[in-house]
């Protein structure tokens, strides 16, 4: 018999199909009224297969009583209540290391992006201003810059060697300093007062809420800029919007934001902010990748064999 298993949100296409061939798969996003959802699957259900944000805490855990694993799609596991699945032994699983490249990339196109403004200048060059106006204005050089990377774990030494590649100088702070090569600041503050480029690449959750906040921000200054492809909720998002509309800071590359797919529009209207839509590990091959990471936990959990990346 087929384990059951709840999928939480419409995912990556290719693992829906395969998740819903191997297992007795039900589709909370499809369900019209959550309560006989609930009613008509909850007694049977021994996995969850979470994608995106949606909150998993005890509520809903207690409401599935033979819950035995969750398996995220993802490296960041901050919808999820850890503390909540370990009171009551509910194994967790991730995706880390398949998708530190592509997220690099994209933290590296960031920086590139937010200081020499390519996006800008494109959009300059489609206006048909070249001819009209002249040359687009001159931007920075990465060369030469420090890149603080706030949380130096798989991902940001990926980031580090990228940035290293162009000629950047790395810093970092992490709560934990590491046997690495780069000079460590001892908090966040400090790390953006004696960085050019600030790099956050700390998981989200409560440890890491508004982490970036007024004071970090300040310590940037308006020479520097602020790159998030970690969580929204690590920064003070109104704070930030300030500090860009007042030019306290230089500029901002944004891959995530705290109410997504919900961005603030007075984001759009800004000329210091570089935005992407969370697209840090959306190609398909990183995709295909988490995806199999997370349905080979799933499968691996039901033969009765350990899961290959358990966070809890
Ligand atoms: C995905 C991510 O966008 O891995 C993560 O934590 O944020 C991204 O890779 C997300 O998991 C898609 O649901």
């Amino acid at each position: 018999m087929k384990p059951d298993i709840i999928l939480t949100a419409k995912g990556h296409a290719g693992t829906m199909a395969t998740l819903q061939a191997e297992f007795t798969a039900h589709n909370l996003f499809d369900a019209p009224s959550k309560e006989s959802f609930f009613e008509k699957c909850a007694d049977r259900v021994r996995g969850l297969a979470t994608f995106g944000p949606m909150p998993v805490d005890g509520k809903l855990m207690d409401a599935l009583p033979k819950l035995e694993i969750i398996s995220n799609f993802g490296v960041g596991v901050d919808a999820i209540n850890l503390e909540d699945a370990k009171k009551r032994r509910i194994i967790v699983t991730n995706t880390p290391d398949v998708l530190n490249d592509c997220v690099a990339d994209t933290a590296l196109a960031l920086v590139m992006n937010t200081l020499r403004k390519f996006p800008q200048a494109e959009k300059y060059m489609r206006g048909g201003n070249w001819a009209s106006r002249g040359p687009y204005p001159l931007t920075t050089s990465l060369g030469g810059k420090v890149l603080g990377v706030l949380g130096l774990g798989r991902i940001g030494e990926a980031i580090a060697q990228r940035a290293m590649a162009c000629g950047m100088k790395i810093r970092y702070h992490n709560r934990n300093k590491k046997d690495v090569p780069y000079p460590y600041d001892p908090d966040p503050a400090t790390l953006a007062r004696n960085s050019d480029v600030l790099m956050v690449v700390t998981p989200g959750g409560p440890e890491t809420h508004k982490l970036i906040n007024e004071k970090v921000l300040q310590a940037l200054g308006p020479e520097g800029y602020l790159v998030n492809i970690a969580r929204g909720s690590v920064v003070d998002e109104p704070v930030l919007l300030r500090y860009l509309q007042e030019k306290k800071i230089a500029g901002a590359g944004l891959d995530v934001f705290a109410d997504e797919p919900r961005v603030p529009p007075e984001f759009f209207t800004l000329d210091n902010a570089v935005l992407f839509p969370h697209v840090g590990s959306a190609t398909v091959e990183t995709r295909k990748g988490m995806g199999d990471l997370q349905i080979e936990n799933l499968r691996r959990h039901f033969a009765g064999k350990p899961v290959l990346t358990r966070v809890v």
